[in-house]
């Protein structure tokens, strides 16, 4: 099951390609639109002005309202980029942006924006993973979600990736987990808007209900996999699972999930030993960069090497990790889906591998 996008922020169009997909996938337009609107720019203050129109275009996969099996291609055309914000900067580097990158690897500047480096591009992300979060749901009872774990340095003040409550996440525009925070998260968005700042974040990714047995022991390991899908998106520079970096002040008494039958007494390992499912829940968590279009004044470089100053004028995120917790959610839903299918493959179905010990151990 393989998913690749294509298009950029300022062409006419962006779409991906889902490759490996199982027939008989009920699929229609509307399925796409809840999670492409949760992660769309232009809908509260804290987000890009940008207002897209994020219509998806099934053009091909799909019969009749059921997936073939062949490939799927979804489009989405752009309806509200404005190329010209990005004149005054088409020859210069934004420090701590891949435009540097880009060029020094390409040779080659489009002038309209971020182009492939934009968080434009992770919408098709999301829409691809409509796809593996319905699958993975009707076929398996598996439910992916997520929520904001920090924003700049503020944390939840009560969360516990177990007893998340999903209502009070969806009913704020930070997905933030602790309603009584959200007047001081808009607040210090507020404060930081009016700064021509940014800042990062880190966004949760949990899967309910994923089976024991999902993954593989060396090569393609599901904690590998869903780091490097992770680390895929653009402005990511961590990932952790479970206990993560935590880990490292651990000892070996605590950080151990005690086994017993009525289930798993702690989830350090965030649902995964040795590259493979536990039957635990899989709790994945994404560090996002602070946006590095700002209009703040920096020195910096254009494509000649002149030192110039460099100024981002137009429509960008604060935050863009405001709008991380659905993306977040569709690399996780993308590689678990991978992972049963290749399951499947090896070892037969997810009824075939569950009941290996007494009273199968669940937490
Ligand atoms: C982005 C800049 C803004 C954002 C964009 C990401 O767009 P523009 O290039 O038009 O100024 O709105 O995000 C999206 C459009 C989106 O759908 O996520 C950037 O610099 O990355």
């Amino acid at each position: 099951f393989t998913v690749t996008t294509f298009g950029e922020s300022h062409g006419p169009a962006i779409g991906c390609v889902v490759d490996g997909c199982p027939p008989g996938i009920e699929l229609a337009v509307e399925d796409f639109a809840h999670d492409l609107a949760r992660r769309a720019t232009g809908k509260t203050r804290h987000t890009s002005a940008r207002r897209e129109a994020d219509e998806v275009e099934i053009l091909s996969g799909v019969y009749e309202g059921v997936t073939t099996g062949t490939p799927i291609a979804l489009l989405i055309r752009n309806t509200d980029a404005r190329s010209k914000d990005y004149g005054s900067i088409a020859r210069q580097f934004r420090p701590g942006h891949a435009d540097y990158t880009y060029w020094q690897k390409y040779g080659i500047r489009d002038p309209r924006g971020g182009g492939r480096s934009s968080a434009r591009e992770t919408t098709m992300r999301v829409a691809a993973a409509v796809i593996a979060k319905k699958w993975l749901n009707d076929r398996f009872g598996v439910r992916v979600r997520g929520y904001l774990s920090q924003l700049g340095d503020i944390v939840p003040a009560q969360f516990d990736s177990a007893a998340i409550d999903f209502d009070v996440v969806e009913s704020n525009p930070f997905f933030w987990p602790d309603a009584s925070q959200v007047p001081e998260l808009e607040a210090y968005m507020d404060a930081l808007r009016k700064s021509g700042d940014s800042v990062g974040a880190r966004a949760t990714a949990v899967a309910d209900g994923v089976p024991p047995g999902w993954g593989e022991p060396v090569y393609g390991k599901l904690d590998g996999d869903l780091a490097a899908a992770m680390m895929s998106i653009n402005a990511v520079k961590g990932v952790e699972i479970g206990a993560g970096f935590a880990s490292i002040a651990q000892r070996g008494s605590e950080h151990r999930d005690l086994m017993t039958a009525q289930g798993f007494a702690s989830n350090h390992a965030g649902g995964v030993l040795g590259g493979i499912s536990t039957g635990q829940q899989i709790v994945v968590s994404t560090a996002f960069k602070p946006t590095s279009s700002l209009r703040l004044p920096a020195d910096g470089l254009d494509v000649d090497g002149n030192v110039v100053e460099v100024v981002t004028t137009g429509r960008h995120d604060p935050c863009v990790g405001i709008r991380a917790t659905p993306i977040c959610e569709a690399m996780l839903a993308l590689v678990l889906m991978d992972h049963a299918l290749r399951h499947r493959a090896q070892c037969g179905d997810v009824g075939d591998v569950t009941p290996r010990i007494a009273g199968r151990i669940g937490g």
